[in-house]
């Protein structure tokens, strides 16, 4: 694969000016001064977007980007759910390398050590200004987890982001408030606080003893602490004036974000935005409650489009759409029923949250891990649609590439730069993709077929009604022909089967 080498032939509307400069410096020195956004939703389906098809939910803004970018049709997260794939996104390495990766508790330490080389960092050193806002997920401070009360470490700061506003875990762990920077954002110390997963802490009520206090009562699990008549995973207590207001949470990161990119506007910048929509507990802001039709989870769907909206907005604002290049993508698939009973099941009608894909959210199927995934960079891109296979774990290599740099040798081990296929001047990228689900499942994807590792585990996910793709015989799929991954082939194409076992298993050894 072409790694990590420095690709001059980008940007087709400024062909003329790069012939003008000779050298690969001057070169990067040029693009060095393109902003980079990347908008990451939480728990988005590859069929909740007008551009990808969806008719129930209207998302303007997501598809006006769409259609001055590129819209990526076989484009992959690398795991079905949040807290892996946002490790490989940040660090350029298959969080199934690394014990400890799975979906983590608010009260986790840090998974990605202080130090370390991230995308953040990567770009810092080419002299952006580097911020992360919204939901974080890869746990805070030292062994033991963070200090909620004082200054936190081993967080954002310490692996390459000059700046951050972020919710540590989930809108549906404790604990429910922000950190800007070191500190809780809002805490008053004389109201220090508590958490724990393992045992009550305080007095507050939770859902399990207190049902009557909910304003939205869980369908399984998030029943310990409420806070804001919405229970959670966990327990807390303390830190009243820090709390999240659920409704203004898309708000109040929104707004930090715009903020941020003014404040940052006269010099490179990148912004990683992790949305907090459309994760569980959805609870939308009242201008979004009731608009769909679909209720919260399509409401949410509506929000997450205006908070794309604003970033756009500012952007055009400021005059640097020319200058930004703007990522929207997912976290991992959809899911319906998360934990909640907020009737996203029962007033879904036809809207189909994966689309034409098998599977959604913690599933090997490619429902939980093939995502939107658009670029927009105006003027520089030539719009269109782009079915090469891509793979989120690039983006560190490929940004690396467009800044000129070239990664420690240790760096980003799973990453590779596909410069090129990005902005669209190349439709040959990866050969293979690999995809991560919720039991540890590996599947494998190369040209049309889709290999998924044989091995234990139910094939529904009762909770969430979700098919996980599990199955105790190899399964094999032709994409092309069925997208939808219902006919496993594998005992009918051995030697398939075989190529992509053994390529499976030269990656896992790092080969
Ligand atoms: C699960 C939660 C689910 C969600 C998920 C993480 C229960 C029963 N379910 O354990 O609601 O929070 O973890 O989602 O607790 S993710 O998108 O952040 O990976
Ligand atoms: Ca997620």
């Amino acid at each position: 694969m072409n790694k990590r080498k420095i690709n001059p032939a980008i940007l087709p509307g400024a062909l003329g000016l790069l012939s003008a400069i000779s050298s690969q410096a001057a070169f990067s020195q040029q693009v060095e001064k393109s902003n980079i956004i990347v908008i990451y939703a939480d728990d988005l389906g590859y069929g909740d977007i007008g551009c990808y098809g969806a008719t129930r939910v209207s998302t303007p803004n997501i598809d006006r980007l769409a259609k001055q970018g590129i819209r990526f049709t076989n484009a992959h997260c690398t795991s079905a759910t949040s807290t892996p794939s946002r490790y490989s996104l940040l660090t350029g390495e298959y969080a199934w390398r690394r014990k400890g990766t799975g979906v983590l508790p608010g009260d986790a330490s840090a998974i990605i050590q202080p130090g370390r080389t991230t995308i953040a960092s990567v770009l810092k050193s080419a002299g952006y200004r580097t911020g992360v806002i919204g939901k974080w997920h890869l746990g805070l401070g030292p062994q033991g987890g963070p200090d909620w009360n004082g200054n936190i470490e081993s967080g954002p700061l310490d692996i390459g982001f000059d700046y951050c506003f972020i919710m540590p875990a989930t809108g549906d762990r404790v604990p429910c408030v922000f950190v800007e920077n070191r500190k809780v954002f809002g805490l008053d110390p004389n109201d220090p606080i508590t958490v724990s997963y393992n045992n009550k802490v305080g007095d507050w009520p939770t859902g399990s003893e207190n049902p009557g206090l909910l304003k939205m009562h869980p369908s399984h699990g998030h029943d310990m602490t409420i806070v804001n008549g919405i229970s959670r995973i966990g327990y807390m207590t303390g830190g009243r004036s820090a709390l999240w207001v659920d409704e203004d949470i898309a708000d109040v990161i929104t707004g930090k974000a715009a903020n941020f990119i003014k404040e940052n506007k006269d010099k490179p910048f990148f912004l990683y935005f992790a949305t907090h929509d459309i994760h569980v507990p959805r609870v939308p802001n009242q201008r979004f409650a009731g608009k769909s039709g679909m209720g919260p989870r399509g409401d949410a769907i509506l929000e997450f489009d205006w908070s794309v909206g604003e970033i756009m907005k500012t952007i055009d604002y400021l005059k640097l759409a020319r200058k930004t290049i703007i990522i929207v993508t997912s976290d991992n698939g959809p899911v319906v029923d998360d934990g909640y009973k907020d009737q996203a099941a029962e007033l879904l009608g036809n809207h189909k949250p994966a689309g034409p894909l098998r599977g959604g959210k913690y599933s090997a199927f490619d429902g939980g891990t093939r995502v939107i995934f658009i670029v927009g960079w105006k003027g520089k891109i030539k719009p269109g649609t782009s079915d090469a296979l891509i793979s989120q774990i690039d983006l560190m290599a490929s940004f690396a590439s467009l800044t000129g740099q070239k990664l420690p040798t240790s760096a980003g081990p799973d990453s590779h730069d596909h410069l090129d296929v990005l902005v669209g001047k190349s439709k040959t990228s990866r050969d293979w993709v690999i995809e991560h689900s919720t039991n540890g499942r590996l599947s494998l994807i190369k040209g049309d077929w889709k290999y998924i590792e044989p091995g234990p585990g139910p094939k529904i996910n009762v909770n969430t009604n979700t098919e996980t793709g599990n199955d105790p015989m190899p399964q094999l799929y032709n994409l092309k022909t069925d997208l939808g991954e219902k006919n496993n082939i594998a005992a009918l194409n051995h030697a398939v089967v075989k190529e992509l076992t053994d390529l499976l298993q030269s990656i896992k050894s790092g080969k």
